[in-house]
């Protein structure tokens, strides 16, 4: 159907790695980046810069199986409009076969993938992402299972036709698709992220999922942290916040407080499971990051600094006169003079951002000095806290505890985030989000809220605990009120305090919040008026945010669980005693 000029088996080496790298330098492609050893900068198409979440489709049999929040597409439809698509569409380009394992390879809770792209960027980025090659095949063996990922980038290439840097479809040719009831994928049109690396959103989010909620376990859009008191008591920490709100800081955190130290598992993905002790266990599926460039510096997160030194791909970062790659907030002075993500020139003066918002990196796991020894360890660590949250500039409190578990579900059905540059097509300045996981749950979200109640119940009082955080609030004058980063430790050393039964706390309608003086502020110089604002709950302002959440679960009308509806009430009554 795609009819490439030729085939090309994925083995997974350095070697086939350096060569596919080559290659790309040589057709001008990848830039290599002098000031760091083995790493290439990659200037997209600006049409292709991010997810789109109005051309990713779920498409079941029956529209109420996708549910209100997925865009749905008769399968039947889909298939032959895309088929249409791909018809032709390798012609003149190499097609690859990527064999990719996500979770150790031959683990129980591991997924095999088999990538078909037109993509080299794509395998390079798989080989960091995913365990790419030969091995993965021979786990395989001739009747293993496997989830087909079909991806072209939807530009063949005549004889005699001119390349382009970054060549791709037209948006409205674009199409990320799932059929979750085959546990098939199909991706038309994109070279960017998520939408061309297709164990990541595609595999491990959206048909693990939908596989997840068959299967009785749970696939999240969660970072994974291990930290470890000064005492030596370690907690494992699984958080889920929306695209661009922290995941990859968190993972990364360097705490602050003397004695903690913190080890990153995995900073976007987290596939859980009760295992026979009782307990939720996580593991990361991925091998490596895709991060936000921006923002990014020693200051911020010094671990990833280090880990970008060599071996990093980078996407639509700036390139500074001395061969070296350079985005908004990196450490140092602002140069006088760039080469922008669209390769013009960029100066001080300029308009726009010298790296494009949702500029990324991608680096492997193993160049993470804070990664956890064990990363290939199957069993995965047993989950203590849950956290669910977004980026809110207004309104929401820098932490609170859900009473119980149905309260910390409801949390997380109602969370709500600000829009980020890491999808292209921006819906609303404020929205719900799910467990951060509006644009990548492979079911209707109703029933996916059921799921996590059972969840709940199966785990009972061995259940990790909830809370809520939002390390985004801002002050009147738009300033950040919490200083975020290294500093979140001491938010999350409260909630390890909590789980030990150490500290108190406040009720309030929204859950239960630190008391005076139990946030371990000691060496940080925090104005008092600026933590009381940290900690307010405005009333009104919940009351406007209540029947924003009812309207929100209103679309699900009978895939609501009644016992969500039942916190939704309880909430209501909550605020009007408040
Ligand atoms: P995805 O890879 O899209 O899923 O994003 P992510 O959730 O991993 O977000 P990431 O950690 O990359 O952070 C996104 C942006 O938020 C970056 O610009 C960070 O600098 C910024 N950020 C992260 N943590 C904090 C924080 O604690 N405070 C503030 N003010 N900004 C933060
Ligand atoms: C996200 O958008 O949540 C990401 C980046 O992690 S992408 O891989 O493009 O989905
Ligand atoms: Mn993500």
């Amino acid at each position: 159907m795609c009819r490439p000029g030729q085939i090309h088996w994925c083995d997974g080496s350095r070697e086939e790695y350096d060569r596919l790298m080559a290659a790309m330098v040589q057709s001008g492609t990848a830039v290599p980046i002098a000031r760091r050893p083995n790493s290439f900068l990659f200037r997209s198409d600006p049409s292709d810069v991010a997810r789109i979440e109005a051309r990713t489709y779920l498409s079941t049999i029956y529209p109420e199986d996708a549910g209100p929040t997925n865009n749905w597409i008769d399968p039947a439809e889909l298939k032959k409009t895309m088929t249409r698509l791909y018809e032709g569409c390798m012609k003149g380009r190499t097609m690859y076969v990527i064999p990719f394992s996500m979770g150790p390879i031959g683990s129980p809770l591991a997924k095999i993938g088999v990538q078909i792209s037109d993509s080299a960027y794509a395998v390079c980025n798989m080989h960091i992402m995913t365990r790419v090659g030969t091995r993965v095949l021979e786990a395989l063996g001739t009747d293993g299972e496997f989830i087909p990922c079909l991806h072209s980038i939807g530009a063949p290439l005549e004889p005699g036709q001119h390349d382009v840097h970054w060549p791709c479809a037209p948006i409205e040719d674009k199409y990320i698709s799932h059929f979750p009831e085959e546990n098939l994928i199909w991706s038309y049109g994109s070279g960017y992220g998520g939408n061309a690396l297709l164990g990541k959103k595609c595999l491990s989010l959206r048909i693990a999922s939908s596989i997840a909620r068959r299967e009785g376990w749970l696939a999240e859009h969660m970072l994974i942290l291990r930290l470890v008191s000064p005492e030596g008591r370690t907690y494992h920490i699984a958080g889920a916040f929306p695209s661009a709100c922290g995941k990859t800081n968190l993972a990364m955190l360097r705490p602050t407080l003397p004695g903690w130290t913190a080890e990153t598992i995995g900073d976007d993905i987290c596939w859980m499971k009760i295992r026979p002790d009782g307990r939720l266990h996580a593991i990361n599926p991925e091998t490596g990051f895709f991060g936000v460039a921006p923002g990014t510096s020693r200051a911020s997160n010094p671990v990833a600094a280090e880990m970008l030194k060599e071996n990093a791909i980078f996407t639509n970062c700036a390139l500074t006169d001395e061969g070296d790659v350079w985005w908004e907030e990196i450490d140092g002075p602002v140069p006088q003079h760039l080469t922008d993500w669209k390769a013009w020139d960029w100066s001080p003066d300029s308009d726009e951002p010298a790296a494009h918002p949702n500029a990324r990196f991608t680096a492997h796991i193993r160049q993470c000095r804070s990664a956890i020894k064990d990363w290939e360890d199957p069993e995965g660590v047993p989950i203590d806290i849950l956290l669910f949250g977004g980026r809110r500039s207004a309104a929401v409190p820098l932490v609170f505890e859900a009473f119980h578990w149905d309260h910390g579900v409801f949390l997380g059905a109602s969370a709500s985030s600000e829009s980020t540059a890491a999808i292209l097509d921006q819906v609303a300045r404020v929205r719900r989000d799910p467990f951060a996981m509006k644009p990548f749950c492979g079911y209707n979200m109703g029933d996916y809220f059921r799921h996590w109640l059972e969840m709940g119940d199966r785990l009972g009082g061995k259940a990790p605990r909830i809370f809520y955080v939002n390390w985004f609030r801002k002050g009147s004058d738009g300033r950040w009120l919490w200083p975020g980063f290294g500093e979140n430790c001491r938010v999350l050393k409260w909630m390890c305090d909590r789980v030990d039964g150490k500290v108190g706390a406040v009720e309030t309608p929204l859950g239960l919040m630190p008391s005076e003086g139990d946030l371990d502020l000691s060496g940080l110089s925090i104005p008092p008026a600026d933590l009381e604002e940290l900690l307010r709950v405005d009333p009104d302002v919940w009351k406007a945010e209540y029947f924003d959440i009812e309207v929100f679960f209103d679309q699900f009308g009978s895939h609501l669980p009644n016992r969500l509806d039942a916190e939704l009430k309880a909430f209501r009554d909550r605020l009007r005693r408040a």
